[in-house]
């Protein structure tokens, strides 16, 4: 297939387009590398060095078989995105590429305008560009658990049947988002559900939990295959920072009492799930909603289970309860389905020690990149 990756500099894309490389898809990376920009407004880095996306893609063509092209350039432009599809022709659209911190997200007033702008105007442009150059790809979107907030209620995948004075219907899930950046997914999805009703295209949005791990098969191959680390107290997400902590002495920083339960997955399933989305479309008009994650922990539990690795490596560490800067429920009911990238053949790699082990290590091998001052959060909800 020939599959574009919006976002295939980040976190979840470079690994993903690796792995679709390597089993004979054909890439294109669609990238305006503004994450590498955060980290210079934010003055941090990646705990794992990484190369230029200029680099990574040179290092595959010499090295690999693998093809993987790059277009420099923002969504948020029409003119690249009508272009990248006009010349490229993609069976596949993944769509990584949006601003996906809820911290950064709720720094200010800019901050929150920034990421939904970004995030909805290229949505919606690519929307368009696929209605108007390739209407039958079939487009992958990231969405995020975090739309549907902790109802005290299961959570489906996507649609609820709801019973009202005597009549019955499917409906969209209620959702009530955690934060500016988690709200500019919900609007995605009704935009993206509105261009699969009107124009008949064909869509997946995958809400996919927090995503813990680094490394996959292809990323291992190369050092300059290697993908990003974040571990500050913005972009950092919540088990990887925990690692970063314990490596340099720092307390488990827990938010409040740690009952805040979330959906969570290994990035080796991110990229196996991408595929196998790729691999079953949707039908031409339908939105299709998967629940990716593979288990739930509480950020307690997760706190706990790094602690006990670290102290049996011979690290000090502590938890310890922080005020919560955000405003979220941290004891409540958490209980989402997530059967349908199961039924398509998802094999989970479930959190092990070994996991945890191999994230210590490799965070203490560069814990001379960790900036102590980067981890306390700074950014309120309030
Ligand atoms: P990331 O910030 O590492 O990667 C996003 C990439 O998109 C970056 O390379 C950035 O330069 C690019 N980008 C952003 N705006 C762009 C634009 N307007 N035009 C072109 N490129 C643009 O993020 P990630 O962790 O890889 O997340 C990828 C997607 O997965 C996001 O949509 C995010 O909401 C979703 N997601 C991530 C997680 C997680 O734990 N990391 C969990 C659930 C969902
Ligand atoms: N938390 C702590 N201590 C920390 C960091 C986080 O207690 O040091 C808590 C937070 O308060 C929250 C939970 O851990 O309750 C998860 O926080 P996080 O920063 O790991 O993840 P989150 O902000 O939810 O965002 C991440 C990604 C985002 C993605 C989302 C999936 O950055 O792109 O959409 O996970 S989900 O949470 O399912 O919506």
């Amino acid at each position: 297939m020939k599959i574009m990756i919006a976002g295939g500099d980040g976190f979840c894309g470079w690994p993903t387009s690796l792995h679709l490389a390597a089993r004979g898809h054909e890439i294109l990376i669609v990238d305006n590398l503004v994450r590498r920009t955060y980290d210079e407004e934010l003055n941090t880095q990646s705990l794992t060095p990484i190369a230029s996306l200029e680099e990574r893609v040179r290092s595959v063509r010499e090295t690999t078989p693998w093809a993987i092209d790059t277009l420099i350039g923002d969504l948020q432009d029409y003119d690249v995105v009508e272009q990248a599809l006009r010349s490229f022709q993609p069976d596949a659209i993944v769509h990584f590429a949006e601003q996906r911190s809820a911290p950064y997200s709720m720094m200010d007033r800019e901050h929150a305008v920034y990421t939904q702008v970004n995030n909805v105007v290229g949505t919606l442009n690519l929307l368009y560009g696929i209605k108007a150059v390739c209407p039958d790809a079939h487009l992958i979107k990231l969405g995020t658990m975090g739309e549907y907030g902790t109802p005290n209620i299961d959570i489906e995948e996507g649609y609820l049947r709801v019973e009202h004075n005597g009549r019955s219907d499917v409906l969209p899930y209620p959702k009530q988002p955690f934060s500016m950046y988690h709200l500019s997914k919900v609007h995605d999805s009704h935009n993206i559900m509105f261009a699969c009703k009107a124009w008949g295209l064909r869509a997946t949005d995958l809400n996919q939990g927090v995503v813990y791990g680094y490394q996959t098969d292809e990323t291992r191959q190369n050092p300059l295959f290697v993908n990003r680390l974040d571990y500050d107290h913005v972009f950092g997400t919540v088990l990887n920072r925990f690692c970063a902590q314990a490596v340099i002495g720092h307390d488990l920083t827990v938010y409040g009492e740690g009952g805040q339960t979330r959906g969570f997955l290994e990035i080796r399933d991110t990229v196996r799930c991408i595929e196998l989305a790729a691999l079953h479309p949707a039908d031409q008009g339908e939105f299709r909603v998967f629940n990716q994650f593979t288990e739930q922990f509480s950020v307690l539990e997760l706190a706990k289970r790094v602690e006990a690795v670290a102290q049996s490596l011979g690290f000090n560490t502590k938890i310890a309860h922080l005020e919560n800067p955000r405003v979220e429920k941290q004891s409540h009911y958490y209980h989402a389905k997530h059967t349908k990238l199961l039924d398509l053949g998802l094999e989970p790699h479930l959190l092990s020690d070994t996991m945890i082990t191999e994230m210590l290590q490799e965070a203490y091998r560069h814990q001379d990149r960790i900036r102590a001052s980067a981890l306390l959060p700074t950014i309120t909800w309030r």
